[in-house]
C-alpha cells in the first residue's frame, strides 16, 4: 500500500513538472568573438538541384564567404513534393547534402518544416539520426529557439495554424494531434519565450507569412492567433512582399 501511495505521489509530481515544463527547447549558438552576427536564410529549396536551387546553393556560398556568416536559416518547404520518408531516404542526400556544399556552408542549419515537409514523415527531420547523415541538420524540435548572443531566433511551426490543412489526410500530424491543444500551448511558450528573452533582437521565423501582398496573401490563423503575442512584446517590421516564408524582425523595446 505504501509503495503504492508513493508511486501516486510520483505520478502526480511527474505530470504537474510536465505541464509547467512546457517550454521552448533552446539551442546557444556561440557568436563571433567581437559579438557581430551575419546569417542566411533560405526556404522552398528546389529539388535535387532543379528549379534553380543549384545557382542558389552557388551564390549562397559566395555571400556566406564575404559575409562570413555564422549560420543558416531554413523557412521550410526543405523537401518538395512530400517531405522524406525516413532519415536514410535519398531525396535528403540528393537536395541537401550533395547541394549546398561551398565551404562557407559548411555550418549549422536551424530548420523549421513547412507544409510540404508535413506531408511526408514529419518527425525524421527531427530525429537524431538524421545528424548522422548531415551534422550541419538542426532541425532541434518543431520549434525552438537558437540564442546566438545579440540575437535570440525563435523558430515557430506554423503548419498547425492552418486550417485547410487540418483533415487533410496527407498530413503526417503525429505528435501535434489534437491540433488546438498544440497550438494553444505553442503560442503560450511563444509568448514566455518573448517575454523571457533578454536579447537586443528577438526574430521569429516560420514558414507561412502573417502578412504579404504575393500571391498567397495573408494568413488569417496567423493574423488571428500569433499576431498578438508577436504585437505585445515588439515593434514589428512587415515586409511588404514574401512569397510564403515569414521572417519578421523584432526590436526588443
Ligand atoms: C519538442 O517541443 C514540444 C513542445 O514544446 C515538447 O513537448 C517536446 O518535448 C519537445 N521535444 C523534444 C525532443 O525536445
Ligand atoms: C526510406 O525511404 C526510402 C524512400 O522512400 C525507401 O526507399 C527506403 O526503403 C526507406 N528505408 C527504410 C529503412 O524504411
Ligand atoms: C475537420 O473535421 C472535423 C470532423 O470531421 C470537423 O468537425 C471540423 O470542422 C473539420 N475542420 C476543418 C477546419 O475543416
Ligand atoms: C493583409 O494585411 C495587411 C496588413 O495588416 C492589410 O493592410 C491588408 O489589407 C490585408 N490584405 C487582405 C487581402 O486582407
Ligand atoms: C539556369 C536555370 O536552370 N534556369 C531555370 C530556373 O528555373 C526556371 C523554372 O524552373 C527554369 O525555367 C530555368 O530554366
Ligand atoms: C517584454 C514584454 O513586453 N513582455 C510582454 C510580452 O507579452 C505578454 C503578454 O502577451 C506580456 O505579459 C509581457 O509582459
Amino acid at each position: 500500500m505504501a509503495a503504492m501511495a508513493a508511486l501516486e505521489v510520483v505520478m502526480v509530481a511527474a505530470l504537474l513538472i510536465a505541464q509547467a515544463g512546457a517550454e521552448l527547447k533552446r539551442v546557444e549558438h556561440t557568436p563571433k568573438t567581437e559579438g557581430s552576427l551575419s546569417i542566411l536564410a533560405v526556404g522552398d529549396w528546389g529539388r535535387r538541384g532543379q528549379f534553380n536551387q543549384t545557382l542558389v546553393a552557388e551564390q549562397m556560398g559566395v555571400t556566406g564567404e564575404k559575409l562570413d556568416s555564422d549560420f543558416i536559416i531554413s523557412t521550410g518547404d526543405n523537401f518538395y513534393d512530400d517531405g522524406i520518408a525516413n532519415t536514410s531516404d535519398p531525396l535528403f542526400k540528393e537536395s541537401f547534402t550533395d547541394i549546398y556544399t561551398a565551404d562557407s556552408l559548411q555550418k549549422p542549419w536551424y530548420i523549421v518544416l513547412g507544409n510540404h515537409d508535413y506531408t511526408g514523415n514529419a518527425l525524421a527531420q527531427q530525429d537524431p539520426a538524421i545528424l548522422e547523415v548531415d551534422s550541419r541538420y538542426n532541425s532541434v524540435n518543431k520549434s525552438f529557439i537558437v540564442g546566438a548572443g545579440v540575437a535570440d531566433f525563435f523558430l515557430v511551426d506554423t503548419s498547425p495554424f492552418i486550417q485547410k490543412y487540418w483533415n487533410n489526410s496527407k498530413f503526417d500530424w503525429r505528435e501535434v494531434a489534437p491540433l488546438t491543444t498544440y497550438i494553444d500551448n505553442l503560442i503560450q511558450d511563444l509568448d514566455d519565450a518573448l517575454t523571457e528573452s533578454t536579447a537586443s533582437w528577438k526574430i521569429v521565423v516560420g514558414h507561412h507569412p502573417i502578412s504579404s501582398g504575393c500571391e498567397h496573401g495573408n494568413t488569417s490563423e496567423l493574423v488571428q492567433l500569433l499576431l498578438p503575442v508577436l504585437k505585445a512584446n515588439t515593434s514589428w517590421h512587415r515586409p511588404s512582399c514574401m512569397h510564403k516564408n515569414l521572417a519578421h524582425f523584432y526590436h526588443n523595446v
